[in-house]
C-alpha cells in the first residue's frame, strides 16, 4: 500500500490514512477470545465484519450520516472520511450481559440507570439503555455515568449522540430480530465532520462490536453462547488454557466451524450470499 501511512492499530485491525481527510480502515482475520489474540486466523473473518459495517451504514443513513466512503476490491479495506472523534464509547444495552450484567449485580445501577431489582443475567431490559464508557488506551473501558460523559464532551452532544445511538440500536435489534439473531449490545464510534455534524464511525454492529445471540437458544438466568465465538470459547476452556497471552492454536474443525458462523451471521442480516460479496463487495451498499 504505498500510498498509506500506518496511523494506528487495534487488537485485529489496522488504520491507514490516505490523505488529509481519508482513513483505510483495514480488517484483519485475527480472532481474540479472553482478551488475547489467537495464533491462529479464520479466514475471511476480515471481509464479513467489513461487508457487515458497510450493510448497516447504508440502511442507518436516515438515522444518522456515517463515515463510509466505498469498500476495496479485496473486501476488507473501508476508505472512510477522517473525523474528530468523540472521546467517550457509546455503547447500547437491549440485554444485560458483560460488565452491565456484573455492574447491576455489585450495584443495582449501570451508568447511572437504575434498574429493577431481582433481574436476571442475560435478561432483556425493559427499554434499551445508553451506557458510555471511557476510552482505554490499553486495557479495557471502564462504565462512566450519562453525567461524566457529558462533561466529556458537553451536554448538547451527549443527548444527541444517546438519541441516535438508541435509534440505531432498536433499528439494528429489529432487523437482526426478524433473522434469528439477537444483538444484545454494540459500541457505536461517533465522530464530529467538519461542520461539526455528529458521524457514525468504525466498524458498526458486527459482531466483533456487539453481542450477537442465537436467538433460537436465548434463555435467561445464564451465559448465552456467542453466535460467533462459542466454537473457540469452548475449545479454549477445554485446553486448560490459563487465559493469558500467548492463547492456543486452534485446530482446523473449531477454524472451519468459527467461519461458517460467521459466514452464516453475514447471510442471515444481509440477504445476500457471501460469495457474491467476494465478487463485488459493494453489493452490500446497494
Ligand atoms: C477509528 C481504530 C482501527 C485502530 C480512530 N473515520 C475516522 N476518523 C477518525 N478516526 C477514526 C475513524 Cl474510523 C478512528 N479508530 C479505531 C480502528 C485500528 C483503531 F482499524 N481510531
Amino acid at each position: 500500500m504505498p500510498d498509506a501511512v500506518h496511523v494506528g492499530s487495534g487488537k485485529v485491525r489496522e488504520l491507514y490514512a490516505l490523505d488529509d481527510e481519508r482513513l483505510l480502515l483495514v480488517a484483519s482475520d485475527r480472532i481474540s477470545t479472553f482478551d488475547v489474540v489467537l495464533p491462529t486466523e479464520v479466514p475471511d473473518k476480515g471481509r464479513v465484519l467489513t461487508g457487515l459495517s458497510g450493510f448497516w451504514f447504508t440502511r442507518t443513513r436516515s438515522i444518522a450520516p456515517n463515515h463510509l466512503l466505498g469498500l476495496r476490491e479485496d473486501g476488507r479495506s473501508t476508505e472512510c472520511r477522517r473525523l474528530e472523534m468523540l472521546p467517550i464509547e457509546c455503547v447500547v444495552r437491549g440485554y444485560l450481559s458483560g460488565s452491565g450484567w456484573r455492574d447491576y449485580s455489585a450495584t443495582g445501577a449501570v451508568c447511572g440507570h437504575e434498574l429493577p431489582a431481582g433481574l436476571v443475567e442475560s435478561t432483556r431490559l425493559p427499554e434499551p439503555i445508553f451506557t458510555p464508557a471511557t476510552k482505554a488506551q490499553s486495557g479495557h473501558d471502564e462504565n462512566i455515568t450519562g453525567a461524566q460523559a457529558a462533561e466529556l464532551v458537553g451536554a448538547e452532544l451527549y443527548a444527541e449522540a444517546e438519541r441516535v445511538c438508541l435509534e440505531l440500536y432498536r433499528f439494528a435489534r429489529e432487523y437482526a430480530a426478524a433473522r434469528g439473531i439477537v444483538i444484545a449490545d454494540t459500541k457505536f464510534e461517533l465522530g464530529l465532520d467538519g461542520e461539526g455534524r455528529l458521524v457514525l464511525a468504525d466498524e458498526a454492529l458486527t459482531p466483533d462490536s456487539s453481542r450477537f445471540w442465537p436467538a433460537d437458544e436465548y434463555t435467561p438466568g445464564g451465559p448465552q453462547p456467542s453466535f460467533d465465538k462459542q466454537f473457540v470459547r469452548d475449545f479454549c476452556e477445554a485446553t486448560g488454557w490459563d487465559k493469558t497471552y500467548p492463547g492456543p492454536e486452534l485446530p482446523e474443525e473449531v477454524v472451519n466451524g468459527t467461519r461458517a458462523r460467521y459466514v452464516e451471521a453475514f447471510e442471515r442480516l444481509t440477504g445476500i450470499a457471501f460469495d457474491d460479496y467476494l465478487a463485488d463487495p459493494e453489493v452490500v451498499l446497494r
